[in-house]
């Protein structure tokens, strides 16, 4: 299918881009010394978009594609996409669901854990020659705590089974409850904020949810309460954030993903109550690989005249 060319984005795992390139002929907009330039070139002859989560796949870019038939976005949230412009172009959209649903809820619980039981600040602590004063303060117990998860969906649940497996409770917050699904369901997320003990967010990122988790669902989580975000960054108001941790309003929070990643805001590097990890939650060899194979798949599907495999509704 060497006939048919494609614009990346941006990159994903190695070993999966390069089976991508054996079939397709890639334009990497990701490496152009000049993008309005190649995409002067080369756009009129674009078939496919391959897109990351961070790239901005607007109307403008779409515009300046007119033979575009799809857009293949490399992870499961597909909030940089402009869907709507997508739909009247009637263009395919597809990501990458499920294949990462065990990594993402791995990373969600080891941050739970590392928060909740200082895990880092104890490493630094032996590192730093503290121990020899004296020993680390005492943590709280997982066991017996309820988790609220904001966004009960194929991650959430993933979360949710691990969890469990530590002892913990489960409620969730959605736009609707789902059948058989018998966790307490709250339709209120400050509500549900109030009544549990750590607050694990995995719903979608784009202009539906930008800050949900606000100052007043902050302040109900409360000074021994714990924030998780494995969201988006734009899902948090990261400047109340910032101000709950500072004034002991909010106990504590772990976050894979930031308003403007990779810049964090350096408030919380000197907070011990805080785990910061670079937006890894699908890092891992076989994950990527799985997602770089997926996001290859779709669109050699939709290139054969087959239906794509994993279509964003
Ligand atoms: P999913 O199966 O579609 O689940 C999303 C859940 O969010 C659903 O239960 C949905 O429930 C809920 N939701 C949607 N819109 C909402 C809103 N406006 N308010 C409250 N809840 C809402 O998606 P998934 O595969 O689990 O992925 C979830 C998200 O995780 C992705 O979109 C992505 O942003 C993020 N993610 C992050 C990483 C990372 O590296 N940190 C990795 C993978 C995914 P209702 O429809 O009932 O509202
Ligand atoms: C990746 C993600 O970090 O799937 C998502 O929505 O956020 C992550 O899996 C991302 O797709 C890489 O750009």
């Amino acid at each position: 299918m060497k006939e048919v060319e494609i614009l990346s984005l941006g990159p994903f795992y190695a070993p999966a881009f390069a089976l991508m390139e054996q079939e397709f002929t890639v334009h990497k907009l990701w490496q152009a010394k000049d993008p309005a330039g190649l995409i002067a070139e080369v756009g009129a002859r674009i078939r496919g978009i391959q897109a990351m989560h961070a790239n901005k796949t607007d109307a403008k870019l779409m515009d300046a594609l007119p033979k575009l038939e799809i857009i293949s976005c490399f992870g499961v949230g597909v909030d940089g996409v402009d869907l709507e412009a997508a739909r009247k172009r009637g263009l395919i959209v597809t990501n990458t669901p499920e294949v990462l649903n065990e990594c993402v809820a791995d990373l969600a619980l080891g941050l739970t854990l590392a928060t909740i039981r200082r895990i880092s600040l104890g490493d630094r602590y032996v590192r730093a020659g503290s121990w020899l004063k004296g020993p680390l303060p005492f943590t709280h117990s997982m066991g017996g705590k309820i988790m609220g998860i904001l966004g009960y969906g194929r991650i959430g649940k993933a979360i949710a089974k691990r969890a469990e497996a530590f002892g913990m409770r489960i409620v969730y917050h959605g736009r609707k409850p789902q059948a058989d699904v018998a966790h307490k369901y709250y339709a209120d997320l400050t509500e549900m904020a109030r009544d549990c003990d750590v607050l694990v967010a995995i719903c979608p990122g784009g202009a539906a949810t930008r800050h949900i988790v606000n100052a007043e669902v902050m302040q109900a989580l409360g000074p021994e309460g714990t924030l998780i975000n494995v969201a988006r960054g734009s899902v948090v108001d990261e400047q109340a954030l910032v101000q709950a941790l500072s004034d002991g309003s909010l106990g504590a929070a772990g976050l894979d993903v930031f308003e403007s990643e990779p810049k964090v805001p350096e408030a919380l590097f000197a907070m011990d109550q805080v785990v910061l990890q670079p937006h890894v939650a699908s890092a891992t060899h076989e994950t990527r690989m799985a997602m770089g194979v997926l996001t290859a798949d779709n669109l050699r599907a939709h290139f054969a005249g087959r239906p794509v495999l994993t279509p964003v509704a």
